[in-house]
């Protein structure tokens, strides 16, 4: 058996077709999801949030995957199409979007399992044996080949990828209760008051939203769920609370199939408001960051322009263009500028005289002269002008920009009156 278990796994991944679904609002997110959906959001220097389920499925083996799009979904489409476009149809291998379009009713989706339904003909085109459901806005490296072997090997209907979060967080999630042998015995979307684990009480076990489900047994269920009337079509709020009374549902340990070294605490992340956003991008500058973006045994891949390296300039005046503990991705100047604990994403600007401190600057951002910035996050295409000051009085910051709660300052374009963004 042992032998023969990497031809299972193969067997399996290429049977699956995956499904992103990538059609919420993210509103936690604030101004950065104005204009684009959570999971088009720039991550890491040089990445969108999509790119982590996307890298994961290629790199387990699933070549044929949906994007389920929805809500402002314009950056995302642009996006895949530019970046993931290199699979071959004659292989049998995709990434295909899903954009909602009324196909059966006139109605968009409604909730997750009806982002699933109403695609069901395309899917059922495929003919997978399983099928792999994700969302589309979580940071994390995982192997779905080792949860796809774990469903099979415990004959489950559906396996739901789960982690164990400290109690105080974990109101924000599915909370599930598994029996020994990790079955599925309760399931609550949300509870106010989440149960701790037995053997645990400061944590409790929470759904990552990552499902597989046995193909037929999915359209059963869905279709079921259709023609309920008071359902609201959601996986998490719906399909799961009926299907753990009915039916053989598994907990798949998270810490199985992440993939990460041995002694790693497995790194997932919700990147959904502007701190955890501000503070997973900041992690990135550390020496040793917990998600380790080097790893050529499973690269994250995207879409990036062709661009030249960055260049620091020791400018006229004789100051040095300089960056320390921070990461400065293709095609940024830093004249005369001190960039300090801070990530510079693609085509960032810092003239002279300028300072930027514990800081996180999406792409095409232009910083003047004689700027100080610490602790902020600046949304893609500002041009933030000579002499501002951001970071230091949250009094006069949260007269103009978003302010959170623990004081980063979000800039936006929209915020500096510069409504038109370049497309
Ligand atoms: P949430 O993350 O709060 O909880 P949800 O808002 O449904 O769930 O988002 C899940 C994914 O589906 C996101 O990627 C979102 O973009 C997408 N999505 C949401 N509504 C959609 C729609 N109508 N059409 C298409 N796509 C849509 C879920 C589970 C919890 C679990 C957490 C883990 O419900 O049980 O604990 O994920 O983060
Ligand atoms: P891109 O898709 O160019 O990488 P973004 O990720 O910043 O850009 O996505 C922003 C999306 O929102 C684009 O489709 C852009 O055209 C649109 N957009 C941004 N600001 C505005 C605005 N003020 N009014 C209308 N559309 C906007």
């Amino acid at each position: 058996m042992q032998k023969d278990l990497p031809r299972f796994v193969s067997l399996l991944t290429k049977n699956t077709v995956a499904l992103i679904l990538a059609g919420g609002r993210g509103s936690r997110l604030k101004q950065l999801t104005d204009w684009r959906a959570k999971p088009a959001v720039p991550f890491g220097g040089k990445f969108r949030i999509i790119d982590f389920p996307l890298s994961n499925c290629l790199n387990s083996g699933i070549r044929r995957v949906g994007v389920i799009t929805q809500y402002k979904a314009h950056s995302m489409i642009k996006h895949i199409q530019r970046g993931w476009g290199f699979l071959r149809g004659e292989f049998n291998e995709f990434v295909e979007l899903l954009p909602a379009q009324q196909r059966l009713e006139a109605d968009w989706y409604k909730g997750t399992a009806d982002a699933v339904y109403q695609n069901m003909d395309i899917i059922r085109a495929y003919e997978p044996e399983h099928v792999l459901i994700l969302a589309g806005d979580h940071i994390y490296k995982m192997d779905y080949g080792e949860m796809l072997a774990y469903h099979v090997s415990h004959e489950a209907d559906m396996t739901v990828a789960c982690i164990e979060v400290p109690l105080a967080e974990a109101s924000a999630f599915g909370i599930m209760t598994v029996d020994k042998d990790n079955r599925v015995i309760d399931f609550n979307e949300k509870p106010a008051n989440p149960s701790p684990m037995p053997d645990n009480p400061d944590n409790a076990l929470v759904s990552m939203g990552i499902y597989i489900f046995n193909a037929k047994f999915l359209y059963e269920q869905l279709i079921r769920d259709a023609d309920v009337r008071h359902s609201s079509h959601d996986f998490g709020k719906d399909i799961i609370p009926h299907l753990v009374k009915k039916y053989k549902v598994v907990a798949h340990p998270f810490s199985e199939s992440c993939v990460c070294k041995p002694d790693d605490v497995p790194y997932w992340r919700d990147v959904g408001t502007v701190d955890a956003f501000w503070e997973a991008n900041m992690e990135l500058t550390k020496v040793t960051p917990a998600l380790n973006l080097y790893d050529k045994k499973w690269p994250i891949w995207t879409y990036q322009e062709q661009l030249p390296p960055a260049k620091f300039i020791f400018d006229d005046e004789e100051r040095r263009g300089m960056a320390v503990d921070s990461m400065v991705s293709g095609g940024c100047i830093i004249s005369g500028a001190k960039i300090t604990r801070s990530l510079l994403f693609s085509n960032v600007y810092v003239m002279s005289f300028s300072e930027v401190v514990d800081s996180v600057v999406l792409p095409d951002v232009k910083i003047g002269q004689n700027v100080y910035l610490k602790r902020v996050l600046i949304d893609k295409g500002c041009i933030i002008p000579d002499g501002l000051v951001a970071g230091v009085d949250p009094v006069e910051d949260a007269k103009r920009f978003h302010v959170t709660e623990k004081g980063i300052v979000l800039i936006t374009p929209e915020m500096l009156g510069q409504p038109v963004h370049h497309v």
